[in-house]
């Protein structure tokens, strides 16, 4: 009989992945892009971009209270940012874990901001919280047309019997 794949049952999300203009600035694009393919998950969308300022202001709005919300809209708007689509099983989560803790002093090493950050103000990368407001973000920051529908022949990745 043909092999039997067993199910993925994570569902399958998309999270709104940003390289800030730090990580453009030191050259880690190439390194993280990397760790998300390594790990799995599919690029679904993928741009350099100059954000304006009322575009980071809409992203950030949540923190508009916060003391640091000035310094935070100046910083992504400081530079070109990469940002991206990446869709799996569970991604929204598994984002998080391979980033790392947002002040990069606390982010466990392998994380991508305890390897490649010290400060809270420049921790190299963005990823969605929830599934929602990777929907959110990923509705702000991209296009109609800008994400292409493919599937990643992911097969080689799941244990199967005969
Ligand atoms: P997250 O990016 O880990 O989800 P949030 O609390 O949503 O963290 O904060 C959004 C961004 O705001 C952080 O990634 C960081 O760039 C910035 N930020 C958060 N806390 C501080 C702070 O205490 N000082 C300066 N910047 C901060």
């Amino acid at each position: 009989s043909s092999p039997r794949f067993f199910a993925v049952t994570q569902a399958v999300e998309r999270s709104y992945i940003m390289i800030k203009p730090d990580g453009v600035q030191r050259g880690l694009v190439g390194e993280i892009i990397t760790r998300f393919e390594r790990k799995g998950f599919s690029l679904k969308g993928l741009k350099l971009f100059q954000a304006p300022k009322e575009l980071a202001e809409e992203h950030y709005s949540e923190l508009k209270e916060r003391p640091f919300y000035p310094e935070l809209v100046k910083y992504i708007v400081s530079g070109p940012v990469v940002c991206m689509v990446w869709e799996g099983p569970g991604v929204i989560a598994s984002a998080r874990k391979l980033i790392g803790a947002t002040n990069p002093l606390l982010a466990e090493p392998g994380t991508i901001r305890g390897d490649f950050g010290i400060q809270s103000g420049r921790n190299v990368i963005h990823g969605s919280d929830s599934p929602d407001n990777g929907e959110r973000e990923i509705a702000l920051w991209f296009k109609e047309g800008e994400l292409v529908e493919w599937t990643r022949n992911r097969t080689h990745m799941l244990a199967f019997r005969a």
